[in-house]
């Protein structure tokens, strides 16, 4: 048996990739007030197009779905005018490039959403987590429990995120089911506490999510759409009392639902996950039949083992691409890497975003 390589090209769903080398999803707070990107971000992402694929950023599916300062959305024309730059931008660089469909649920803040509107979730716990405003760090709002009428609209906020995802130009879709956010937090029992067809067993739990791939299912075929999961529960105050055997069962719907991908936050870089998580979600991934993405703290040696050992078909960068827009170049060469700056990762301008440097074609190696 051949083993797969970091730089083998790669058949993910519909899409041929050129290699397993991906640019996970990130944060970086510098879209318009409006929620249309910012105009460094089709050179920011079109300085990345050598990924096997870019996620982009979580983009918010409607004004309600908002829970940071300066992320963009996906739901607007004018938002849509602005990915189509980007789209545009990365194609004609070579790439691929996928949205990320987000609903923060709780983690948010009044400031953010539409006037006299609260954070909605599954139940009315507040999130003992803080989130960016224009006044910095702040606590998250008490959230309202969503109706099942309001759970109805939110379905179809995400058909429409996907329709204008497609008409802005996109290669496909990624639904944000991690990291403590509005799936995430309808699927753990820590957040939801309902005792309506959306609570209480795990089939009744996982409901949500599945209607919400129905749902942009009616606008993209299931080879273009792609679930990011993070089954650990380390952020956002999440929390499950059985979270292996949720996560079990959620990967095999996943699984029998043969979408493009499965993407899973394996944890975090700097994180202190020990060694009963890395089984858990070693035990988990042999639940999983399709294409596989492993993200969280990678690096080219320990990516080009958990592809080459067949544990994943392709790793997502996150930190890695922030300061390499060259990152699948370096990988292949062993060229050095340029180190990720914190203080710049949320907010600003060029500086930490577009300016990290290339290769010089003196270092780059045959
Ligand atoms: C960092 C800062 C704000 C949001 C996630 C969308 O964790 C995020 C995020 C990350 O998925």
């Amino acid at each position: 048996m051949t083993q797969n390589s970091l730089f083998d090209p790669a058949r993910m769903g519909d899409l041929d990739l050129p290699n397993r080398v991906l640019m996970a999803p990130l944060t970086r707070n510098r879209a318009n007030a409006d929620g249309t990107p910012g105009d460094l971000a089709e050179t920011y992402y079109a300085q990345r197009a050598s990924a096997g694929l870019i996620v982009s950023e979580a983009t918010q599916i409607s004004p309600t779905a908002k829970g940071y300062l300066d992320t963009p959305g996906i739901h607007s024309t004018a938002q849509a005018d602005g990915w189509r730059k980007i789209t545009g931008a990365v194609h004609a660089a070579g790439g691929r490039i996928f949205c990320q469909l987000w609903h923060v649920g709780r983690i948010s803040h009044v400031s953010l959403l539409p006037e006299g509107r609260q954070p909605e979730a599954p139940s009315a716990i507040r999130a003992n987590a803080k989130t960016f405003t224009a006044e910095g760090f702040q606590d998250c709002s008490e959230p309202h429990a969503m109706s099942s009428e309001r759970i109805k609209d939110v379905i179809e906020d995400y058909r429409h995120a996907a329709q204008m995802a497609s008409d802005a130009g996109f290669d496909g879709i990624e639904v944000h089911g991690a990291n403590g956010y509005l799936l995430d937090q309808f699927l753990q029992d820590g957040t939801n506490k309902r005792d309506d067809e959306y609570g209480g067993s795990v089939e009744n739990r996982m409901r949500l999510l599945g209607q919400v791939i129905d749902s942009v299912a009616e606008v993209w075929p299931k080879g273009r759409i792609g679930l990011r999961l993070s089954p650990l529960g380390q952020a956002g105050d999440i929390s499950d009392s059985a979270p292996e055997a949720l996560f079990t069962r959620v990967y095999q719907d996943i699984s029998e639902r043969n979408l493009a991908y499965l993407h899973v936050v394996e944890g975090f870089p700097g994180g202190d996950d020990d060694a009963n998580s890395a089984a858990m979600i070693k035990r988990l991934r042999g639940v999983y039949s399709g294409f596989y993405i492993a993200n969280g703290g990678y690096e080219g040696d320990s990516a080009a083992e958990v592809i080459g050992s067949g544990q994943a078909d392709a790793v997502a960068f996150g930190r890695p691409f922030i300061a390499n827009p060259d990152l699948p170049e370096r990988l292949r060469t062993g060229a050095a890497l340029n180190e990720p700056d914190g203080t710049t990762f949320y907010g600003g301008g060029a500086e930490g975003y577009t300016d990290y440097p290339f290769l010089s074609k003196a270092e780059q190696v045959a």
